[in-house]
């Protein structure tokens, strides 16, 4: 029976006031309001977890409205859409970030005062949704903000994982993974729109038919169809009405149950179909090696890329827009390999599903597709064995391989009989097992590749994209990376942002650049003091919150030396404990030496089949043991291991610090952007001229940053020279002492086969060449020590790297991609 015609609402108006209103009162009102008939709750039963519900939709009341005006003015008006596509997103807790977005923070927090509340207690209650592993997916959080304030119309396309990045805990110094049930009590944020849902095709095999008039085409029979429900989560810009859509999709079987299983009576059989298709969206992989030859993986992958290509062909033919024009209604972004299969499924769309000619169909692809790259490690980058991805995609398979006939057809004809050449630049690997290379795939289906740091793409067109870049230079661009300055300043360190705000008036929020107006601060001494009170003040709190967790008293007066990112050995965390070893057995040489008193805080997760991270975790907190245990050393060298590291933590831990490290070897860390979140709070920078530490030290200046190590190039030339780690150890006695000593196991109750693996693989192998590295980093941070006593003077080098960090809002990258990659332009939203 078909429902009868949808009669005429009328306009929202008279709804709009009671959920909308801003002050405190009106606020106090709606979280009363919505604890009652949205979370079912008595005042004198709720707990902090239905609080906290009630004032999430107290927000997300604020912002509907919004998210409303903004998808019915994309509709209206002919707008270009941006769509982010990425496996992961880092959101990190949203209720703080809509409360300063919306401008209603204080406001909350004196309602909540009036009801006898503290609102930091009820943002503390949000779970994290943990929906990234580190960088690549903070990045597209920092890039969706961005976008939000921009007004540019964008759609943010992703996995909603059940579980997210796993619970990191801490026993006997090991880390152990537990699950993280980000889910567990709700999630207020996000709408669940299951009548938008689209189906996918897995397996199978392809079929030639005739269509009777332009001749063969091709049809897909597929083995099993899953269905993508979309959960849409607002995304409001800072100060604007702008609300973009994040749409993660989930998966759900299509039938309940499998009926030929179930009609032959094999109920677990049914059953265990469901659950197989609901594993799609289950969880989020960490970031592994293992990740190789994972079927589910490329199942996610294809899942959530189908489901959003589906989504963009029908809102353009919604809005009755020819396919051929695909390109100028919307730009994909490819956030990394992860979403590259879209060339073929794009092509399948267009050619199978919609009968345009091939040509035309490549046209529209490689016109609406771009690509950034996020890594320069070889074996990170993604390739699927031909067997599995033709078992699981049939017809990609095919279109690939017309793709890459053509595309080394050309490549013969420009370099005729240069067959090197055209095994490199193929897309499919034929050196032993056939893999299909995702990256050669996603540079070829696109009209844009870019790095993340100039570094970094200057060596993706040197090394590991060289034979493409040879080939269509064109493509090929720089964009720095970016994080926001909403979340990374004035949420997770709001007395500097007030104080920059009584400076500068507000308007640095949105336009960074203007932080430049500090400069003329730096001699101001009663400045230079509320700057030192408000740094004093975020490291007690850091401290408060160091002692309640794990029961170590620091001093907020010692320098806070800080590295918290993913562990891993290219980003050299081992350097740093070699750096600790050193100045403990300094100590011990000379107990009366005069040395800056240091705590040492590290943060992040091992991959949990990365055997040597995990090695590495086991070996800071060993060391932590036994410096802590020595009378003699632990006042003035404490170490501190922060479990779970995550957003939530990174916004209490960069405002806390004087010292962010940034010592991955040169040429290996794409970009890094917890470099920038350390700088915009005022921490000065140890690092090597690897990534964004480049650019900042080119912003900052080189005196207000402590350079050490190999260029990228010296890295180069040492390793075809022979390098020799051995020999290193063999010249420098006191590099020999602290390595001996982890030998001889002084850091595992005599055990010595502890750390053996490691020692071992600095004195064969080094890849990441910590020993080359050993003494201009140990040179350096002496440097660092003094400086660090000279206060005016590290005050003053602090305040110029907020000064000067303006390029590093994600504000800027976003204009850079608008500008020059996307070519879209901002819509005002009207309310
Ligand atoms: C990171 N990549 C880069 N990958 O390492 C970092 O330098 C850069 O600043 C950042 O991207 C943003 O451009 C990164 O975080 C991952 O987490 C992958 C996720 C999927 C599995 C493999 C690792």
């Amino acid at each position: 029976m078909t429902a009868p015609a949808l009669p005429d609402l009328g306009s929202e108006g008279s709804l709009k006031t009671q959920r909308t209103a801003a002050g405190a009162d009106a606020l106090a009102h709606s979280f009363l309001d919505n604890l009652f008939f949205v979370q079912g709750r008595s005042r004198d039963r709720a707990t902090y977890n239905d609080l906290y519900m009630a004032l999430a939709h107290t927000v997300r009341d604020r912002l509907v409205e919004r998210w409303i005006q903004t998808v019915l003015n994309y509709r209206a008006q002919d707008v270009r859409v941006v769509c982010y596509l990425s496996a992961e997103f880092l959101t990190g807790p949203h209720l703080a970030n809509n409360l300063i977005n919306l401008g209603i923070y204080d406001e909350a927090e004196e309602a909540m005062r009036k009801l006898g509340l503290d609102l930091e207690t009820l943002i503390e209650q949000e779970a994290e949704p943990g929906l990234g592993n580190g960088g690549l997916g903070r990045l597209a959080s920092c890039f969706m903000d961005s976008l939000a304030t921009l007004d540019i119309p964008a759609i943010g396309y992703g996995i909603r994982y059940e579980y997210g990045i796993f619970d990191q805990e801490i026993r006997d110094g090991w880390q152990v993974e537990a699950t993280d049930k980000w889910l567990r009590l709700g999630n207020p944020w996000a709408l669940e729109r299951p009548e938008d849902a689209f189906e996918v095709k897995f397996g199978g095999r392809t079929e030639r038919y005739s269509d009777g008039s332009s001749g063969f085409r091709v049809r897909w029979i597929p083995e099993k169809l899953v269905r993508g429900i979309p959960n849409d989560t607002p995304i409001l810009g800072y100060r604007t009405n702008t609300a973009n859509t994040l749409r993660l999709w989930s998966a759900q079987a299509v039938e309940s149950f499998n009926f030929s299983s179930f009609n032959t009576g094999d109920f677990f059989a049914a059953v265990r179909d469901k659950v197989d298709s609901e594993n799609i969206s289950k969880i989020l992989y960490p970031n592994d090696e293992q990740i190789k030859g994972k079927q589910l993986r490329l199942e996610q992958q294809f899942f959530f890329v189908s489901c959003s290509l589906q989504h963009i062909v029908k809102i353009q033919k919604a809005q009755e827009r020819p396919l051929a024009d695909l390109h100028r209604t919307f730009t994909i972004q490819m956030n990394d390999t992860h979403p590259a299969i879209a060339v073929a499924e794009l092509m399948r769309l267009l050619v199978d599903e919609n009968q345009m000619e091939w040509d035309s169909a490549w046209h529209v692809t490689t016109h609406t597709l771009s690509y950034t790259n996020h890594t320069l490690l070889p074996e990170a980058l993604e390739k699927w064995p031909v067997p599995l991805f033709g078992a699981l995609l049939p017809r990609h398979l095919e279109i690939i391989e017309e793709i890459n006939r053509r595309h080394l057809e050309e490549v013969r004809s420009r370099f005729p009989g240069d067959e090197e050449r055209v095994h490199r630049l193929s897309i499919i690997d034929e050196s032993g097992e056939r893999y299909v290379r995702m990256a050669h795939l996603a540079t070829l289906g696109s009209h844009a590749v870019n790095g993340v740091a100039a570094l970094h793409t200057d060596l993706l067109k040197t090394h590991v994209l060289r034979d493409f870049y040879e080939l269509t230079p064109e493509k090929f661009s720089n964009k720095t990376n970016g994080v926001t300055p909403r979340r990374w300043m004035v949420l997770a360190n709001p007395r500097l942002a007030h104080l920059l705000s009584r400076r500068l008036g507000h308007s640095w929020i949105h336009d960074l650049e203007k932080l430049r107006k500090l400069e003329p601060l730096v001699d101001d001494q009663d400045f230079a003091r509320e700057w030192r009170n408000i740094k004093h003040h975020n490291k007690q709190r850091l401290a408060a919150y160091i002692y309640q967790t794990l029961g170590i008293a620091v001093d907020p007066d010692s320098m806070f030396d800080i590295l918290v990112k993913r562990i891993h050995e290219y980003k050299r965390q081992h350097l740093k404990v070699l750096h600790i070893l050193t100045l403990y057995k300094r100590i011990q040489r000379n107990p009366e030496i005069a040395m800056q008193p240091r705590t040492f805080i590290f943060g992040g997760k091992a991959a949990p089949g990365y055997h040597m991270a995990k090695l590495i975790i086991k070996l800071i907190h060993s060391i932590a043991a036994v410096i802590h245990g020595d009378p003699l050393v632990r006042d003035r060298l404490k170490i501190v291991f922060l479990p779970n590291y995550n957003v939530k933590l990174g916004q209490r831990v960069y405002p806390a610090a004087d010292l962010s490290e940034q010592i991955s070897l040169a040429g290996l860390e794409a970009s890094g952007t917890g470099n920038m979140k350390f700088a915009m709070n005022g921490a000065l920078t140890v690092g090597t001229l690897d990534g964004a530490n480049i650019e900042i030290r080119e912003e900052v200046g080189a005196d207000n940053f402590f350079l050490f190590g190999l260029t990228a190039q010296e890295v180069e030339q040492k390793k075809a020279a022979g390098y020799n780690p051995r020999a290193i150890y063999e010249a420098d006695p006191h590099l020999r002492e602290i390595v001996d000593s982890l030998a001889a196991g002084e850091f595992s109750h005599g055990d010595r086969s502890l750390f053996e693996p490691l020692v071992q693989n600095l004195l064969n192998d080094d890849r990441f060449m910590l020993f080359a590295d050993y003494q201009s980093y140990i040179d350096c941070q002496d440097r660092v020590g003094q400086s660090y006593r000279d206060t005016d003077h590290w005050t003053r080098m602090s305040i110029l790297n907020v000064a000067r960090i303006g390029k590093f809002s994600s504000d800027r990258a976003i204009r850079d991609y608008c500008a020059e990659i996307w070519k879209t332009w901002p819509v005002k939203i009207e309310i």
